[in-house]
């Protein structure tokens, strides 16, 4: 596939309590994805990264009255508005966008630009449910909120620049769940959302699991947006993420499972938009998050051994 790519960096911490992940955009780049993509016959550009105050200009505590319980909720719309238009203009030149946070808090500035024109689903690879609202959230992070923004859950079924246009419950499936905070899990019981826990990998394999995601995100859509949070692999694997959790997957089942989205790209061209999240430079060794998050975007956007 003829694919041109627009690098756009988002070094966004205020969603997360971490600091570190703000350099995640830059260690990726450091990685070599430029390189890695150029291998495999991707061509990209890069917009450089936007800008993002930083948490220290600000009191966390100092939330307005209607924010709840959620830190940073103000700058966190400025961002993602910049972002979203980004991601429209980029769309609109031609080009594919791959975003690189950055905390997550950064996916409802890229779902909301990527839907602004067309329906699209949602694939959200990630250990957690990030369903809360600030109303249910226990740490007001919003990094732990952004499903939930998009679909307009709660407190954000009034903003606008969350609750994403033309993106509908029915096309979000989330992969890979292991932790969920109670009311989250309420949630999206409730919601017509599907998830699929590492239980059903454990059982049917990843490869299954992804194909019935792709059949969820291009089900009636025009394009479907990868979210890739890197905590969604087991910390053995990616050791630099801010919210850690014990029993993700491997390494081959992160490729097998970002190759079969390739592989439905390939014959369908259904992949609209890529994000990669969560790349926490402090806590990583020696950069290899960085370099896997690198190597799965790669794959991704078609990489073949062969
Ligand atoms: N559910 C917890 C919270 O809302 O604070 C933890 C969220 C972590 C979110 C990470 C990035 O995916
Ligand atoms: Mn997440
Ligand atoms: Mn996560
Ligand atoms: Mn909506």
């Amino acid at each position: 596939m003829n694919r041109q790519v627009q690098i756009i960096g988002v070094p966004m911490d205020l969603g997360a309590d971490r600091r570190g992940v703000d350099m995640g955009s830059s260690t990726i780049r450091y990685a070599g994805l430029a390189d890695e993509l150029e291998a495999a016959g991707v061509e990209t550009t890069d917009a450089g990264d936007l800008p993002v105050p930083r948490a220290e200009e600000r009191d966390p505590e100092t939330v307005q009255p209607n924010e709840g319980s959620a830190k940073f909720l103000q700058e966190t719309a400025e961002v993602c508005t910049d972002l979203a238009d980004e991601v429209a203009e980029t769309l609109d030149a031609g080009q594919f966008p791959l975003v690189l946070g950055g905390d997550h808090s950064i996916a409802i500035g890229t779902v909301t630009g990527a839907a602004r024109d067309a329906d699209i689903g949602v694939i959200w690879f990630d250990a957690h449910g990030d369903f809360n609202t600030p109303a249910t959230s226990p740490s007001g992070n919003v990094h732990g909120m952004p499903l939930a923004a998009l679909l307009g859950i709660g407190d954000f079924a009034d903003t606008e620049w969350a609750n994403a246009p033309n993106l509908s419950e029915e096309n979000v499936a989330i992969v890979g769940l292991r932790r969920l905070d109670d009311a989250e899990r309420e949630a999206i019981r409730e919601s017509d959302v599907t998830a699929f826990t590492m239980s059903d990998i454990d059982e049917r394999g990843v490869v299954p699991v992804v194909e019935d995601a792709l059949d969820v995100a291009t089900d009636g859509t025009d394009g479907v947006h990868v979210s890739l949070d890197m905590d969604w692999l087991d910390p053995k694997e990616a050791p630099g993420v801010g919210t850690p959790v014990r029993g993700g997957v491997t390494y081959r089942e992160a490729h097998s499972a970002l190759e079969t989205v390739a592989e439905r790209d390939e014959t369908e061209d259904i992949l609209r938009t890529l994000e990669v999240v969560e790349v926490n430079a402090i806590l990583d060794h020696h950069n290899e998050t960085a370099e896997l998050a690198t190597e799965l975007a790669a794959s991704a956007l078609g990489k073949r051994i062969l």
